[in-house]
């Protein structure tokens, strides 16, 4: 059992052999390893390091080597896509760029275009108009489906929709119908099979951000730029988490909303809705606020330093109680150090699914870049994820668009090939 002379053979390779051979050297393994173990049993994933890869696995005494579950243990690369992008063609672009599975917005927002998350201060996100109108479990199983049909997983919903909890945000008083109604959401989403359901507590959401050729070759991206950009106007009645869900409101704003306040109705809705989350089967992922200012346009943030992840976790603790990590706005949180959050974070089991994008600076005054440009050592976060364990799904996140005729899929394809290319180094023998 001499560490220096093993060899690792990850799971994959394994499975490019013969199944019957490679069968028959596994299932011997397993029990010497059990007696090992001291178990009498199989070992379970943790109970024993592999050199390489820091993982359990299956010794064989035989072959001086062992098996080592990284295809089934690693991160995985997923692709996260707008709800007028969930089309077989998308899917299939997916597939051929290297991606398992599928982040699926479920908010129509942007209106059917393809465009960066950018705002010129006036515009919002869009109008969604879908009060009493809730997600149906027939309408959330046929997308799992066709995404299934596709050699693909449905990762997670990305998002709720702000015609659903504006008033769990604005502590209005539809509150209690609203988190009712997350409730059966909730419920639907596990019915159907999907793990997880990203969301971001936020009511002036990602907003302020500029479009301009910040990224490497002249690539537009998005930019945040302090007091330079656009003025920090009041939010208007009728809108929320930078969407339109009452475009018949009375003139007026939602006027001042203190720290305070925000997070008690954060808790309020933790308290709620985790306890059907873990009945359904169904994480709840926390995206930080983006852009992390301490305050936006008169609106408390909440998660806008790398530490109060841990403040939103410890209302509820719970499995389902989880991170929609953005690991870019977490790069441009003005406090802590990215990797040591990563490795915070992975390390306790937080993390549902990771948003991975680069950027140059911190707030006040940042801009998006090329995935392999910024600030970040992308290497080193994702040998931090892996170190950990982490086994979840990992998406881009929005890039740069690339000068071509299909400016948003260039800029996926690069960052998943990125990804691909460096998680793929984790598993090749030296
Ligand atoms: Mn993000």
């Amino acid at each position: 059992m001499e560490r220096a002379v093993e060899r690792c053979t990850p799971l994959a390779q394994v499975a490019d052999l013969s199944g019957w051979m490679a069968m028959t050297a596994i299932l011997p393994s397993v029990l010497v390893a059990g007696i090992l173990n001291g178990s009498g049993a199989a070992p379970t994933a943790g109970a024993a390091g592999c050199p390489e890869h820091g993982r359990w696995i299956l010794r064989d005494l035989f072959l001086s080597a062992h098996i080592c579950f990284v295809e089934d243990l690693t991160m995985k690369l997923g692709l996260g896509l707008y709800r007028h992008m969930l089309t077989p063609e998308n899917f299939r672009f997916a597939r051929q760029a290297g991606a398992t599975h599928i982040v699926a917005h479920w908010v129509n927002y942007f209106a059917g275009t393809v465009r960066l998350p950018g705002t010129d201060g006036r515009t919002n996100w869009g109008v969604s108009d879908n009060r009493g109108k809730l997600w149906t479990y027939e309408e959330l199983r046929d997308l799992k489906n066709a995404i299934n049909e596709h050699g693909l997983e449905l990762a997670a919903i990305e998002n709720l929709d702000p015609s659903h909890w504006y008033d769990i945000l604005l502590d209005g008083p539809s509150k209690r119908d609203q988190l009712e109604d997350l409730k059966t959401i909730i419920r639907r989403l596990g019915k159907a099979g999907i793990p997880v359901l990203g969301y971001n507590f936020s009511i002036a959401g990602v907003w302020g951000h500029v479009q301009g050729h910040f990224a490497r070759g002249g690539a537009e991206s998005v930019g945040f730029l302090g007091k330079e950009g656009p003025e920090e106007t009041p939010i208007p009645s009728g809108q929320v988490w930078n969407m339109t869900y009452d475009a018949a409101a009375p003139p007026g704003t939602i006027g001042t909303v203190t720290s305070e306040q925000m997070w008690k109705r954060l808790a309020d809705f933790l308290t709620e809705v985790v306890p059907v989350a873990e009945e359904a089967g169904v994480r709840l992922a926390a995206h930080p606020d983006d852009p992390p200012m301490p305050t936006l346009r008169g609106t408390a943030r909440m998660v806008y330093q790398p530490q109060l992840f841990q403040r939103l976790l410890d209302i509820y603790p719970s499995h389902y109680n989880a991170l929609e990590f953005c690991q870019g706005t977490v790069a441009e949180m003005s406090d802590g150090d990215v990797y040591e959050a990563i490795d915070k974070y992975s390390k306790q089991g937080n993390i549902a699914y990771v948003h991975c994008r680069n950027v140059k600076g911190k707030v006040p005054r940042y801009h998006e870049v090329f995935i392999d440009e910024g600030d970040v050592d992308i290497v080193r976060a994702l040998r931090i994820y892996e170190k950990n364990g982490f086994d979840g799904v990992i998406i881009p996140d929005h890039t740069p668009q690339m000068t071509c005729a299909a400016t948003w899929h260039a800029g996926m394809a690069y960052a998943l090939g990125y990804l691909r290319g460096v998680l793929q180094s984790f598993q090749s023998p030296v």
